[in-house]
């Protein structure tokens, strides 16, 4: 996300900027992860608060707005088909906190921080935030975070289960940039199938999850992925696994 004098808080154009590097890295079968990441100071400050108010500008009906992006964009995020990883690289307010929230895997610099700032604006969490965040921290603290809209530092939000890695500030971008890289030497299959089983878990009985896993893991069973992966082990040697795309 690149508006640094804005803290990155989004605009229409920034939204279509977004959706347009999403699809192209989806299209390109080569592409094995994506690290989203803010350039300045900030990693995303949510909705551009200017142009939302501008009498003249492209909103109107906040709920049509979230549909046409924000919504669309975490639904995007959440189906892909590849590990999307939030390099948090400072202030994450609003759907700017929500958005890292539903990425795959949540990285921080030291001096981030996450901010449900809604509440001072007399808005509604959105970008998934309801769904999310007490699912990952739990119904009190979410209360608490969505209704007084504090910020909470980095620390806090790895303790608090909305951050698996909290690093300092210099070394974030090496770190997001080795866990892309340890996906790039993953088998794909899995890390898609993976995905998939892990987004019916929270809404789903125990017998019916087990039926998905058995559903996947006969897919994961039958993928060449699996069988090179296995291969290689047993003949004690690094596994060589074919990748689709235009770059391959
Ligand atoms: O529209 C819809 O469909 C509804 C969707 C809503 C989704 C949402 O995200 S609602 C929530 C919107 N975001 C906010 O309410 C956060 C507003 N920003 C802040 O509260 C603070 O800026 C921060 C806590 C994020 C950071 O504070 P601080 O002190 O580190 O920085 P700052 O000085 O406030 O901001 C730096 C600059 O960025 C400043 O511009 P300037 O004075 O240097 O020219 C500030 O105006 C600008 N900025 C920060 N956030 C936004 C923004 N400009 C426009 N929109 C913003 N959201």
């Amino acid at each position: 996300m690149n508006r640094p004098d804005a803290l990155n808080s989004f605009t229409v154009d920034m939204h279509r900027e977004l959706f347009d590097a999403l699809a192209t890295a989806e299209s390109d079968g080569s592409v094995r992860s994506i690290v989203l990441t803010g350039a300045g100071r900030g990693f995303c400050a949510g909705q551009d608060l200017g142009e939302a108010s501008d009498p003249n500008g492209p909103i109107d009906d906040l709920g049509v707005h979230l549909e046409n992006t924000y919504n669309r964009l975490v639904r995007t995020i959440r189906r892909l088909p590849i590990p999307v990883i939030a390099a948090v690289n400072g202030v994450a307010a609003g759907a700017g906190a929500n958005i890292a929230l539903a990425c795959d895997i949540v990285l921080a610099g030291r001096s981030a921080k996450f901010v449900q700032s809604f509440s001072k604006i007399s808005l509604v969490p959105d970008s998934g935030g309801t769904w999310t965040l007490p699912r990952l921290v739990g119904p009190q603290r979410a209360r608490a975070l969505a209704l007084l809209g504090d910020a909470i530092t980095a620390e806090q939000a790895q303790t608090f289960g909305l951050v698996w890695q909290v690093v300092d500030d210099t070394a974030l971008r090496d770190a997001a940039l080795a866990m892309a890289e340890r996906f790039a030497a993953l088998p794909p299959e899995g890390l898609k199938l993976t995905k998939q089983a892990l987004d019916t878990a929270m809404e789903t009985t125990f017998d019916r999850q087990l039926d998905i896993e058995r559903d996947l893991q006969s897919l994961a069973g039958q993928s060449a992925d699996n069988k090179e992966a296995v291969t290689a082990f047993l003949e004690k040697r690094a596994p060589v696994f074919k990748v689709k795309g235009k770059n391959s």
